[in-house]
């Protein structure tokens, strides 16, 4: 129950991806993803090819379900992520951060399906004009890097100049904002900050714990003046980092500062001196609980919420 176009393309139960995330979306996150339904994908982020290789390997091993692999556009290693992802021959491929165009023939050659997290219109097109199967509509509350629309506006502008299917990002965790971007003519959802308040992720407790324990404005976006802007949640990294925003320092000892501070946070468990990278929906983010659960959860409250809204037509 509940089928998309998108589902059909990808393979997949459940029109819910989930967000390739440096640090965090390893394979263990995303083979229980793909398990539970919706499309697991392992983040290449910063990471050398090797790194991604294993990963690729060790989520074969997990699930003979589809999964993906999310490339950064501005890592280091990104022609070797992409080399690895070819040989491997991963299903799906989003990338964020930038233009794949000049990857696309290869994604093509081995029949990946290829979806860019765009976060525009303008360029929502120039991805379906050199192929893509399909774009995720990412909007700035999201966490990590972002760029400047909101969900809300952005996704049926997106819809309403496409052909292929959209998928909605940022400020999602719940059914209700699952029907919500169905309403809007996405034809699924993408959600990061949700899988990372998870048993299957990884990463220390301390980070999921600030994101249970975050509210509403617990996120501030740090970086605009670098060019990158970066969603994370309110800690001394944070405040240090406005701190030097503020006083007018160059872009490069802004980059420097910030450069690392991910695995800080996530792997080392630093959280004062890390980057906790977290879209705005922490706040409605009230427990740690196993991915398979929260796909379920999801797709009843998304069938309630449509109940609900029907109810009210029936006067
Ligand atoms: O990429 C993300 N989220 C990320 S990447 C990341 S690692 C990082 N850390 C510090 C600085 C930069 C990266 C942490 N979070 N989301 C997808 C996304 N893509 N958001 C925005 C974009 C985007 C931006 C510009 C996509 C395309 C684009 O194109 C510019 C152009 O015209 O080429």
């Amino acid at each position: 129950m509940l089928r998309t176009k998108i589902c059909d393309i990808l393979n997949i139960k459940y029109p819910i991806l989930q967000g390739g995330m440096a640090w965090v979306s390893d394979a263990a996150l995303a083979s229980a993803v793909s398990e539970a339904g919706g499309l697991g994908i392992i983040a290449a982020g910063n990471a050398p090819a090797d790194w991604v290789e294993t990963e690729i390997i060790k989520a074969k091993q997990l699930t003979e379900k589809p999964f993906g692999v999310n490339i950064m556009l501005l890592s280091p290693f990104v022609d070797d992520v992409v080399d690895v992802v070819l040989k491997h021959g991963v299903s799906v491929v989003t990338t964020g951060a930038g233009n794949p165009g000049k990857y696309m023939d290869g994604f093509k050659s081995i029949n990946a399906k290829v979806i860019p997290v765009i976060p525009s219109v303008a360029l929502a097109k120039r991805m379906e004009d050199i192929g893509a199967d399909a774009v995720i509509a990412e909007g700035m509350e999201s966490g990590g890097h972002i760029g400047e629309l909101t969900t809300m506006a952005m996704v049926p502008q997106v819809v309403d100049v496409l052909n292929i299917p959209v998928i909605a990002a940022g400020g999602i965790a719940d059914g209700r904002g699952l029907v919500a971007a169905l309403a809007l003519g996405a034809s699924g959802v993408q959600m990061g900050t949700r899988f990372v308040a998870t048993t299957n992720c990884t990463i220390v407790d301390g980070y999921k714990e600030s994101i249970v324990k975050a509210k509403d404005r617990d996120t501030v976006v740090t970086g605009r003046a670098t060019g990158h802007p970066v969603r994370i949640i309110k800690n001394k990294l944070a405040r240090e980092f406005m701190k030097l925003e503020a006083s007018g320092a160059s872009k490069e000892e802004l980059e420097r500062f910030g450069e690392g501070k991910l695995k800080v946070a996530a792997r080392d468990g630093d959280l004062q001196n890390g980057s906790i990278m977290a879209g705005q929906i922490a706040g409605l983010i009230k427990d740690i609980k196993p991915v398979k659960e929260i796909v379920e959860d999801i797709i009843k409250e998304a069938k309630d919420s449509v109940s609900k809204i029907n109810g009210l037509f029936e006067v």
